[in-house]
């Protein structure tokens, strides 16, 4: 599979602080360009699946050695090195998939502040 440009681009909106101001109501740094890539239906709200299933693909597409976890070096270009040791939780140096999976949902229900499993722009 061919790395697009705007698969990266919303996913380092996401998996950094703008997906905080998307959630508040503040588009700056999120473009709609970005939010269309994660609404899937077109629902104008992204769901708690389609969150998931883009980070599920986030996953695979970051992980370019297919070793099944994520290096610093992998993800130098989204992620800072105190963003990565934060998501690796139990410290080993690379971030699995779980590990990966639970910090990006984890954002989302922090950015859910209603709790209706919904992002809205
Ligand atoms: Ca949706
Ligand atoms: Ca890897
Ligand atoms: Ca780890």
């Amino acid at each position: 599979m061919k790395k697009s440009l705007s698969f990266s681009l919303a996913l380092a909106a996401l998996v950094t602080a703008p997906v905080l101001a998307l959630a508040q109501g503040d588009p700056k740094g999120m473009t709609w360009e970005q939010f269309n890539a994660l609404d899937k239906d077109g629902s104008g709200t992204i769901s708690e699946g389609e969150y998931y299933q883009f980070m599920e693909g986030a996953f695979i597409e970051l992980d370019t050695n297919r070793n099944s976890s994520l290096s610093s070096d992998e993800t130098a270009h989204i992620l800072t090195p105190e963003q990565f040791n934060q998501m690796d939780a139990n410290g080993d140096g690379r971030v699995n998939r779980q590990e990966f999976l639970d910090q990006v949902m984890a954002d989302f229900h922090r950015h859910d502040s209603d709790g209706d499993k919904q992002l809205r722009p």
